[in-house]
């Protein structure tokens, strides 16, 4: 879906993805691919785009939050759902669906958000009312009741959330932010200290956590890399820095999901963005080369 959005367009990024041999390079590593399809979402024209409660196309995202969920919950152990985007309101169901999965109370889990965003506005602090900067916040239980409600009790601990990439923040959203105590790892954090010690302190941070889902935004990446994205950020992640976040993810062997969201092939340049976070896919979900 696309309307959680600002812009029309991400709700081609699936096909997109798909066009750019995601499935063909799975294989490729050696695992069992199975496409489950799209989640049916009107499309906004059909609508009519109207806030209600400080949030753009409320009822349809929970609807497309709530089916992503319980598809998630739903499936078989020792399956890895990978899932596509679609705006970044879609993390609200599938990394709810990952905590539910065999446990209908749910789960601790940890989240990684690579993102040049923090997605921490509650429809108060939120400048445009878009809900794909909202997720984070819903996810912790802080925003609007029928969004918190999607895990029934269940919701995040802020302190098993770790953000990467991050560069642009709204100043209400950041005051949420350090009340929540999540930690955020700024393009500063990256250019000072690099992805290898942020992802050994990531990893210990989460430690304990047996659920480790990963939600990618392709706009965490620099716009020369990634220039198919609705709110692009200069100064973001290089092509290494990304694979090598996800190597370290790989060799660490512990990552259980994956979202790979805000693909927005229209604003794209010959369909290199889909390639892009493909790579960054079979990375994580890859062997050593060597
Ligand atoms: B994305 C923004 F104001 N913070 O809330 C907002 F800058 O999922 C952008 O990370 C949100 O791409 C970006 O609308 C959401 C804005
Ligand atoms: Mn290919
Ligand atoms: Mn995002
Ligand atoms: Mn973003």
């Amino acid at each position: 879906m696309d309307l959680g959005a600002g812009r029309r367009g991400v709700d081609m990024g699936p096909s997109a993805l798909r066009n750019a041999h995601l499935a063909t390079h799975l294989r490729g590593l050696g695992h069992t691919v199975d496409d489950l399809g799209d989640i049916a979402v009107a499309l906004p024209e059909t609508l009519d785009k109207h806030m209600e409660a400080g949030l753009v196309f409320l009822d349809p995202i929970i609807n497309a939050c709530r089916d992503a969920a319980g598809r998630v919950a739903a499936l078989p152990d020792g399956t890895f759902p990978l899932t596509l985007g679609g705006d970044h309101s879609v993390s609200m169901g599938t990394v709810t669906g990952n905590a539910l999965r065999g446990n209908p109370q749910g789960v601790r889990s940890g989240l990684i958000w690579v993102d040049a965003h923090t997605d921490y506005n509650t429809p108060q602090s939120s400048p445009s009312g878009n809900i794909h900067g909202m997720p984070v916040a819903h996810l912790t239980g802080l925003g609007d009741p029928l969004l918190t409600g999607l895990g029934g009790g269940w919701h995040m601990l802020p302190e098993d959330i770790v953000m990467i990439g991050i560069r642009s923040v709204d100043a209400r959203e950041r005051a949420l932010m350090q009340e929540a105590g999540i930690l955020a790892y700024t393009m500063k954090d990256v250019d000072q200290r690099g992805i290898t010690r942020i992802m050994d302190e990531t990893l210990e941070r989460l430690g304990g956590l047996e659920r480790l889902h990963v939600s990618f935004d392709a706009d965490a990446l620099d716009p020369t890399v990634c220039p198919g994205v609705g709110t692009p950020v200069p100064g973001g992640l290089t092509y290494r820095e990304g694979h090598l976040l996800m190597e370290l993810l790989s060799e660490s062997g512990r990552v259980t999901s994956m979202d790979i969201v805000e693909v927005n092939p229209i604003l794209d340049t010959r369909n290199q963005t889909a390639e892009v976070m493909v790579g960054m896919a079979a990375s994580l979900l890859g062997q050593r080369i060597m």
